[in-house]
Formats: structure tokens, sequence, C-alpha cells
């Protein structure tokens, strides 16, 4: 079993067996990418909307603990986060994905590599392949801004570098927020440490391109998944495409609003809610005339912290749902079992109806 994360995330196989498309010299949507109609991204969406909260708003904690358990994911005003600081990360993003693919694919996720340029690392849980390409980054993306700016790399690290030390603050605020609302307090969550500003935490940072499509309604941009994260903070363009799914309601679109950050409920908070708070299953759809761009900072718990549900949601007539898992070894479950992850850390049987999304297909009827 792997014991760091970025093990974990190695062992997962979506590496260097795909063909990288270059999306901006197809005019027709390759057999590769077209999704059969089960699949496709068209199903109608529901006219219910995500919770918008801003932070600075004195019932923050329960507006945020509602949205949790009614939706998974919810999105945040009054974040902290610089406007100028989401304009540098979304150019940084955009010069990245607009250099030549032989240029990009310098960088490209080795095959013993968690880092760099490739295709969705879900890729090999779906028959078709998916209209985007992304660029994941664990610690320094040094040796990769090197290859693909050999005289210019560094404006690129240090947009990085900040954007990660941002989010992180800002995460740990939520992660507060989040167990505020379940009555939890700093004594119950050692691993926060001792200054309860969760320093051993990390975030890996994945950015994400979806370029114009010929043929929007057969292509997918991401496949529905939920995150194997605590929480992951995403910022979009101004294109939309991100959808989340609202049980019995069916896939709602998350509009991006400028200056706002959407804030997805991942597997591992789940866990520690005892169930009680669903991770949101989500998908981006792409679109015929717009690139659309995404930066999702995914956030876990220090290495070697076993994640279990919080002992103040866990008495004999709430047994606990899951049983102790550290980020690492939920992550190489999930690159086995993908939306089964959760199933197969599960103690007993699901209390509610969120436990969980196995087996759910692109679009299912039944679930819209
Ligand atoms: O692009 C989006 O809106 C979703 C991104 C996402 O789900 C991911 O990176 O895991």
């Amino acid at each position: 079993m792997p014991s760091r994360v970025s093990d974990a995330i190695r062992t997962q196989p979506g590496h260097l067996l795909y063909k990288h498309l270059d999306f901006n010299s197809v005019k027709e949507l390759p057999d590769s990418h077209a999704w059969h109609d089960e699949y496709s991204s068209s199903d109608s969406c529901s006219m219910d909307s995500v919770p918008v909260i801003d932070l600075s708003d004195p019932n923050a904690m329960k507006l945020v603990g509602h949205a949790c358990k009614i939706w998974g994911v919810f999105q945040v005003t009054n974040h902290g986060i610089t406007t100028s600081l989401l304009d540098d990360i979304e150019s940084a993003g955009r010069n990245l994905f607009s250099l030549p693919i032989q240029q990009k694919l310098k960088a490209s996720r080795s095959p013993d590599g968690v880092s760099g340029y490739g295709v969705a690392r879900i890729s090999c849980f779906f028959p078709k392949l998916m209209w985007s390409e992304g660029f994941t980054i664990v610690g320094s993306p040094l040796e990769h801004a090197r290859q693909l700016w050999p005289h210019d790399y560094q404006k690129f690290c240090n947009v990085i570098e900040e954007y990660d030390r941002e989010m992180k603050q800002l995460a740990g605020r939520l992660m507060w927020l989040m167990l505020g609302s379940l009555s939890t307090t700093k004594e119950d969550v050692k691993w926060a440490g001792p200054k309860g500003d969760f320093e051993e935490a990390s975030g890996v940072l994945q950015l994400n391109s979806y370029p114009a499509c010929p043929d929007p309604d057969r292509a997918m941009g991401l496949a529905p998944h939920t995150d194997s994260t605590l929480l992951t903070i995403l910022h979009q363009n101004n294109t939309s495409g991100l959808q989340v799914l609202r049980e019995g309601n069916g896939w709602v679109t998350v509009p991006p609003l400028p200056g706002t950050l959407v804030v997805n409920v991942g597997d591992l908070l789940h866990i520690l809610s005892n169930g009680l708070y669903p991770s949101v299953l989500h998908r981006a759809v792409v679109n015929r005339t717009h690139h659309r761009l995404s930066m999702a900072y995914l956030y876990g718990p220090p290495a070697g912290v076993q994640i279990s549900p919080l002992s103040k949601l866990v008495d004999p007539t709430h047994p606990p749902l899951y049983r102790p898992i550290t980020w690492s070894e939920y992550l190489s479950t999930k690159a086995k079992h993908f939306n089964k992850a959760l199933s197969s850390v599960r103690l007993c049987a699901p209390l509610n109806r969120y436990d969980h999304h196995d087996g759910v297909k692109v679009g299912q009827r039944g679930l819209g």
C-alpha cells in the first residue's frame, strides 16, 4: 500500500497510453471522443441553483453546513483571494494550454510521475476519451515549467506558488466552517496541528482546459466523478460547463460568477461526516464556441492521518459507516474501484440516500 499521496496518485493507470489530440486542428469529433447516447452530455438540466455563501456573513457556518448536507457543493464570495490572483492563475493556465501540442508534450506526465500534462486521470474508467486536457501540479512545477518555457518559466512558478499558498489557507478556513457545522472543535481534530491551521495538510493543483468543440452534444469534457479529497476549491473562467448531480433533480449547472469560487465536498469529508455530507458527483460539459478553463485545488489531510467518522457523530444508534483510511490508501482504492471506492471502505449499510454513486454513468436516466 503506498504511504505517500504522490505514490498513490502514481499507481493510477491513466498515464501515457492515450493518443493526444491537437484540439486546435480538429474540425470534426473523432470517434475516439464521440460518446454514445447513454453517455451524452446533453441531458436536460434542473433549474435548481447551487447556494452562494458570503463568507463574511455571521451565519456562514450554518449556511455552509446546510449547503454541505443538501448539495455537497456551494459557491463562496468574500473568500479573501484577490481578483488579481484569480486573473493571474487563469492567464497562467491559458498560456500553458495555448502552447503547441509538441511543446506541451515535453511536460507530459511520465509513466511513474504525478505532475505534468496529460489526458484526464479518470480516462481509464471510460470507453471514450474526454474533450479536455489537464496539467497536474504536486509540489514545485519548476522542472516542467522549464521544459515549457526554457527562457521564461519563473513567472508561471511564482503564480503557482502564491495560488497554492492562498488556497491552502482558504481550505483550512473552509474546513473549520464545515467541521464547526458538525459541532466539532479544535480539540476534536488533532491533525489540524497545534495552531489549528492544518499546517501539515496539502493540496494538488489541477489545471483543466476544455477547448471549443465541433460536436458538443456528443462530447464529454470531464466524465462524472467525485473527488478523493476533503474538499476541492474550483475557479472557473467565464464559460460555464461544470454540472453537479442533484439527487432527484438531474444535472445542475454551476454558473461562473465573477470572483466566486466553487467548493465541493470530497469523499474524505463524506467519511468524516459519517455520511451526513455527500461528496458531490460532478462533470464538465463543453460547448461549440468558447474555450473553458478551470483550476481545481484538491485538498487532503496530512500523510499518515487516518480519516474516520468524527467521534462526536458516532454513538450506538449512529455506528461508524466507514473504516479509518489514509488519503494515500483511499487514492489507491479509488484508482482500483473508482465510483465504488466509498462503498468498498464502508462498514455497514448506508443510512441515507447519498451513499453512493455506484455504477453511475454519464447522464444515466433515473438519476436525472
Ligand atoms: O472543470 C471543472 O469544472 C471540473 C474539474 C474537476 O472536476 C476536476 O478537476 O476534478
